[in-house]
């Protein structure tokens, strides 16, 4: 197996150790707050799932007191008494199942499904050559707002400062990026977040190797 064939396996491993990460689910809430109806006799929605650290409100919307009280153990929550008109809130900071029922009417029943939310990220591995003049791949595109994770090693050559810049030069780091070491054997890896599209740089020029590869940030 060729140098290079053997580093392309060790990031690819290495990236799809991590790439377990996926989208998050569309969720209700966001970590804001999400509106629960109680009505005679049922809660509306009756079932509702949302991400960890939302806020859910229930109201008393109609003519017979209820109760929103957790079933589980230990209990999660209890209104105490709402009349019409009234309202409770409670903060989900864990996830879970959460059945809940009016102690009044114990035929209302409801749940909230707390989810953790997954990680975005894109994801790439970046091979840096200095015999080739190269990183390969040679342009990689992100979306903008989005979380951006590199897997950096080299194939050979030393580069004690490779910047993310949006001169080739390297000289107007972006994204919050300091330059950054990458050296055969061993894995450096970068995080940040594009604020701003446009087409910028991952440049070695710092250090004085005329490598540059590309990075495109679409807008989202
Ligand atoms: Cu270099």
């Amino acid at each position: 197996m060729s140098k290079l064939m053997k580093l392309t396996a060790f990031t690819i491993a290495v990236v799809g150790l991590t790439l377990g990460l996926g989208r998050s689910p569309e969720l209700l809430g966001q970590g804001g707050t999400v509106s629960v109806s109680i009505v005679d006799f049922a809660f509306t929605p009756k079932t509702i799932t949302v991400p960890v650290g939302t806020t859910v409100r229930w109201t008393n919307n109609g003519n017979a007191p209820h109760t929103v009280t957790s079933t589980s153990s230990p209990r999660a929550f209890d209104s105490g008494t709402l009349n019409p008109g009234d309202t409770f809130q409670h903060t989900f900071t864990t996830a879970g199942q959460f059945p809940y029922r009016c102690a009044i009417h114990p035929s209302m029943t409801g749940t909230v499904i707390v989810e953790q939310q997954k990680e975005e990220a894109q994801e790439f591995a970046l091979i840096h050559s200095l015999a080739q003049s190269k990183i390969f791949p040679e342009v990689i595109t992100v979306s903008q707002g989005v979380k951006v994770r590199l897997f950096n090693t080299a194939l050979d050559g030393v580069h004690p400062s490779v910047a993310i810049s949006s001169d080739e030069d390297g000289k107007n780091p972006v994204f919050g990026v300091k330059p950054f070491p990458v050296e055969p054997g061993k894995l450096t890896t970068v995080e940040f977040t594009p604020d701003k599209a446009g087409t910028f740089f991952i440049s070695h020029r710092p250090h004085g190797h005329n490598i540059v590869s590309k990075l495109v940030v679409k807008e989202r």
